[in-house]
């Protein structure tokens, strides 16, 4: 009872404290403007324009005034699929999914941070238009985008992330990039982009499936071997991936024993999706952390595309992607996302919340640490 009068206490206070109530005949008098009256324009979570997290949104590509420490890049190709293509509508679906995030909102309990707080510029680049009628054109276009964002200065004066520049070859701090897929193959214009600035990458590569075959029934062609199951091992021929790379979450069906022998000579260790009950996050974590060490890390990361039973939930790659906070990554993408097959929205959800993580991964130094909240059990009133 007494928490009930607190209750309606609280409620009176707080509606004396936001005005009056509006008369139901209206008291426009012609005079107020909306800013007068109520005002900046504030998005509310279903209106404004698309951009990510209701962002600040330019056309990085064209204007060269634009100026970022962290881009949102989409990459609407969806033409390297064996399966199901639709995820040129991933970027939009991602942004659409990201519409209850936004800077002011952007703190969590599991990091105990908001990235759009701790000093890096983030701007939503828009989207590469990539052609949809010739794959080898729409994938110079993403590696031109790619490298041409790369090459930007840092929005920032002073640095926000150091050890960019111990890493980069021309000794300079650049941008760093999250991609909203698009197929997995947008990884390769990707990759290629990164190589010029940092050389050969590790890459941390969450996925059901290998993506290092080396081609496909009857594509005969160059440009046909370039799909979203066997980029990697195009990459990896154009000595774009460290051989300290390795895959989260496996669980697909394989040819044989000999498919996990090209992948070790592609570069790759693996995790299977099964690793976690016996191993548990941690050990993932410490797995991860051990394979890849202090080279340059692109983070790759596969929500939907072609489906596989048994994989992780959003909740236990959300625990790996924190434990991952200080490896020394270049870049990062969420991809195959293809809202035509989402039910609900729920893959765009969790796809715009993990790039909410990218970010914070981005600009912190290590991992959250298990702290004691006020209120958090275990507490004994609880
Ligand atoms: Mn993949």
């Amino acid at each position: 009872m007494k928490r009930l009068v607190a209750f309606y206490v609280a409620v009176t206070l707080a509606a004396a404290a936001c005005g009056e109530q509006q008369p139901l005949h209206g008291s426009h008098d012609g005079t107020e403007t909306w800013l007068s009256k109520y005002g900046k324009q504030i998005d509310q979570p279903f209106s404004g324009p698309l951009a990510f997290s209701h962002a600040e949104y330019a056309r990085c590509l064209e204007d060269e005034t634009a100026a970022f420490d962290i881009a949102i890049l989409g990459m609407p190709f969806d033409t390297g699929t064996t399966y199901r293509p639709g995820a040129r509508f991933g970027p939009y679906a991602i942004r659409s999914g990201s519409r209850r995030q936004r800077a002011s909102r952007g703190y969590t309990l599991a990091w105990r941070s908001n990235p759009y707080a701790l000093g890096s510029k983030i701007l939503d680049c828009g989207d590469v238009p990539t052609i949809p009628f010739d794959n080898a054109l729409a994938v110079d276009q993403m590696e031109v985008a790619y490298a041409t964002l790369l090459a930007r200065p840092l929005a920032s004066s002073t640095s926000v992330w150091p050890r960019g520049a111990l890493l980069a070859k021309d000794g300079r701090e650049h941008p760093r990039i999250i991609s909203l897929g698009g197929d997995h193959t947008i990884v390769l214009p990707i990759l290629r982009a990164l190589n010029k600035v940092y050389g050969p990458v590790s890459v941390i590569h969450f996925d059901a499936h290998l993506d290092t075959w080396d081609g496909y029934p009857g594509a005969v062609t160059d440009q046909s071997r370039i799909t979203h199951g066997t980029f990697f091992y195009v990459a990896n021929e154009e000595g774009l991936i460290a051989n300290s790379s390795v895959h989260a979450g496996i669980r697909c069906k394989l040819d044989g024993m000999d498919d996990i022998k090209n992948d070790e000579s592609v570069g790759f260790h693996f995790i299977t999706s099964d690793d976690i009950d016996d191993h548990g996050v941690a050990s993932i974590v410490e797995r991860i952390r051990k394979r890849v060490g202090d080279t340059p890390v692109y983070l790759s990361g596969i929500v939907a595309g072609t489906p596989e039973a048994g994989g992780w939930t959003s909740r236990e790659v959300k625990r790996i992607i924190r434990g991952l906070a200080g490896l020394n990554f270049v870049g990062a993408d969420v991809v195959e996302v293809a809202p035509a097959y989402d039910h609900a929205e729920i893959t765009a959800t969790a796809a715009a919340d993990i790039v909410h993580d990218f970010l914070t991964l981005l600009v912190s130094s290590e991992p959250p640490k298990p702290a004691n909240l006020p209120g958090r059990w275990p507490r004994e009133e609880l």
